[in-house]
């Protein structure tokens, strides 16, 4: 079968049986791709003098078909040779990869290989990545090490556009990348050519660009400097802007412009791509006419555009795609956002890729996923991407996950594919994409919990099949630690595994102090309950203390199913220990509320404590319509302080007031000053019930909401 190689070939008859190479190999028509060559030698004796077999390389005839296409092959194994035809030089590179697949050392150290006719070919033309999240870039060797494993895995492209590099977009994308960023660029590049990938630079300079000459000229400058680097693809990004940037008629003919001064002339670089303001469908304007159409009919057709889905993440259907191909005139060229996480940075999202359709291959001209910041555990999702994009109608989501825990971490799959499990869901969020979480498990929770919040002994089926996934936890992460040889990706889990750990023993403390309290044991129960809190007190301690960045701090794990049975089952063993209403220790907060009518901010997240209340920061545009305001109402039990914001834009004044109330009828101005959109305000009079920002202009206005906080006090 041919159930080892990855991704799964389109035609393969593999032999059961194997058997040792006769003599070495003998390599020709080889010679000008040095890193191919040196792959083969690291999987195949390769001759030096005396008998030999031959391996041999040639060009596949000019045709028709698939096989045309670029990274297509044939193999053929045989105990008399081997032979490998391609269309080109990725395609030889991608047959000795599934060669590598096939070859097996055995315990006395020699070789073996099944006897095997492959014919192989990708679906999709443009398959893998595009670094193009917010926070912080991946590092050098991140980025290296992504390569082989996309070569691997007969990924094609990687499309370089961290949002926060500098030289990548505002304010710097006009200037060259300083020596040692050019440098390791440069590097990237020649690591990305070894193993037969695309590497795209993308530039971002939307956010201030001028419709002139001179930043035409910029851009065809900076593309130059790229080049020679070695860069030989090339997108421009006008995601996440506003303002002057958004033009289809201008975006249009400076892409079109690009496309004759710089991608025509040079002949060697790939297609240009484009991501566009109005990137996914909740977004796009559908009026006929306008934006989508505009690119579609005015925007050179040689040229890509990106598209995310029907929302900024989403799942990708056929029906979608066909809705924005009809209007850009193209396949889309879908930017795939998962499992980025720049939007839920307490949460990792380690679970299946799916919800990705596996009948939209004509619908699509490329597929890249936009990853985690954490690159190695970025490659759990990575790896479905390559199997479904490479052959779309085998890929099975579930069983691509179950292989993708082998290979990223074949030392230790059992316990990595434990932690996976019940950490995929990203919590509630602004996209509103949530993700399933602890499949296998939710049903016995449901029914245990159903069961003991009235007050019944749960079954001991279900309370054993629990325990048991709890110990499990508990165990994972010391051994993902002790035998994975990924230190990298170690590092990076890191923050959730300490609590991954922490959950396990919450967890199993928890079935212990069930079963005492049912078996009538008020003494162990008690003590287990004590356990129980002890363990929580810990997981808020590691969510308080690591991974503060200001967007979503903390840790989160198990958040969907697993946290929450701990948590739910703990208190009600308090209520009926203690009587009364648990609640956390202080005023109860949780009637703090927003205070707003905009549809843009409706799903944005709250962060409420009873210190304050804040808008999760966003990081793509918010808007206010005319009229339109935001604002908070703190619960009865709290008393405004101060309000805190940073809504960058730099006449916010002149379009918005900040107003109190106290009674949400009658609204008093607040004085305000504010540098570029950013500043603070008093609010030390006890009636304010109601703080809001308000638009009076009489049109739509754009600003990023970096933050927007009320400080309060127990009343
Ligand atoms: C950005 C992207 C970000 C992603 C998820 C696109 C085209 N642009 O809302 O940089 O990583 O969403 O937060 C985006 O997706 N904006």
């Amino acid at each position: 079968t041919a159930q080892q190689i990855v991704p799964l070939p389109q035609q393969a008859t593999i032999s059961q049986q194997r058997f040792t190479p006769a003599h070495s190999y003998k390599v020709s028509g080889l010679k000008k791709d040095p890193a191919t060559l040196e792959l083969l030698g690291s999987i195949l004796p390769v001759a030096g003098k005396g008998k030999s077999l031959p391996l041999k390389v040639k060009k596949l005839k000019k045709g028709e078909g698939p096989l045309q296409r670029s990274g297509a092959y044939k193999l053929e194994v045989t105990p008399a040779g081997i032979s490998i035809e391609a269309p080109d030089e990725r395609g030889v590179f991608y047959a000795v990869q599934t060669l590598s697949q096939l070859v097996q050392q055995e315990a006395n150290g020699s070789i073996t290989l099944p006897e095997a006719t492959i014919t192989d070919y990708p679906d999709v033309a443009y398959r893998g990545t595009v670094e193009g999240f917010y926070g912080e870039p991946w590092s050098h060797q991140d980025r290296l090490e992504q390569l082989r494993f996309y070569g691997k895995l007969k990924l094609n492209t990687y499309i370089y556009g961290p949002k926060d590099d500098p030289y990548h977009s505002s304010p710097n994308w006009r200037k060259p990348y300083p020596e040692q960023e050019a440098q390791q660029l440069k590097e990237v590049v020649q690591e990305a050519k070894r193993n037969k990938v695309d590497f795209v630079w993308a530039i971002h300079p939307g956010k201030d660009i001028q419709w002139n000459q001179a930043d035409s000229s910029a851009i065809i400058t900076k593309f130059n400097q790229m080049y020679d680097l070695g860069v030989r693809a090339f997108a421009v990004f006008f995601d996440d802007i506003s303002g002057a940037g958004t033009d289809a008629k201008m975006q249009a003919n400076m892409l079109n412009f690009i496309q004759r001064q710089f991608i025509n002339k040079k002949k060697d670089v790939a297609p240009l791509i484009m991501c566009p303001t109005e990137y996914n469908k909740g977004w796009a304007n559908k009026e006929p006419g306008t934006y989508l159409d505009i690119l579609g009919e005015q925007l050179d057709p040689a040229i890509h555009v990106m598209w995310t889905g029907n929302t900024v993440v989403h799942d990708i259907t056929k029906e979608g795609l066909e809705w924005v191909n009809k209007r850009i005139q193209r396949p889309a060229y879908v930017w795939w956002n998962f499992p980025v996480s720049d939007y839920v940075r307490n949460h990792l999202l380690m679970g299946p890729s799916y919800g990705i359709d596996t009948e939209a291959v004509h619908d699509m001209s490329g597929f890249v996923t936009n990853p985690m910041d954490k690159a190695e555990a970025s490659k759990v999702a990575i790896f479905g991407v390559a199997l479904y994009s490479w052959n779309m109608k085998t890929y099975d989501p579930q069983q691509a996950w179950e292989a993708a825990n082998q290979y990223v971490m074949p030392e230790a799959p059992e316990a990595f594919r434990t932690f996976n499990a019940h950490n995929s869901d990203p919590g509630p969020n602004g996209h509103r994409y949530r993700r399933d979480e602890s499949v296998e498990i939710k049903p016995y929770i449901h029914t245990f919990l159903e069961t003991y919040r009235n007050g019944l002994h749960p079954s001991t089926a279900e309370a054993g099949r629990i325990k048991q996934e709890f110990e499990r936890i508990a165990k994972a992460p010391a051994e993902i630690r002790s035998k994975s040889q990924n230190k990298r990706l170690v590092e990076q889990l890191e923050p959730w595994l300490l609590q991954f750990e922490l959950l396990g023993k919450a967890g199993t403390h928890t079935l212990d102090m069930v079963d005492s309290r049912m078996n009538l044991n008020p003494a162990a129960a008690w003590a287990n309950y004590l356990r129980v809190e002890a363990v929580l007190d810990s997981m808020a301690t590691v969510d308080a203390t690591l991974n503060q960045n200001p967007y979503q701090p903390g840790v989160k794990t198990g958040s969907l199913v697993l946290t929450p049975f701990v948590e739910e089952v703990y208190k009600l063993t308090g209520i009926h220990f203690l009587g009364g209403n648990q609640s956390i220790a202080g005023a109860n907060t949780d009637a703090s509320t927003s205070y707003s009518q905009s549809q843009r901010l409706a799903n944005q997240p709250l962060l409420v404590n009873n210190k304050g209340i804040a808008y999760s920061p966003m990081l793509e545009v918010a808007y206010l319509d005319s009229g339109e305001y935001i604002g908070f109402k703190p619960a009865e039990a709290l008393q405004a302080i101060a309000l805190y914001f940073n809504l960058s834009n730099n006449n916010l004044l002149s379009w918005g007031v900040f107003e109190t109330s106290k009674d949400g009828k009658v609204w008093t101005k607040a004085e305000a000053t504010a540098e570029r959109g950013k500043g603070s305000i008093n609010l030390a009079d006890q009636s304010i019930k109601y703080v809001r920002f308000r638009n009076f202009s009489d049109k739509r206005q754009n600003f990023y909401l970096k933050e927007f906080r009320l400080e309060v006090k127990p009343a």
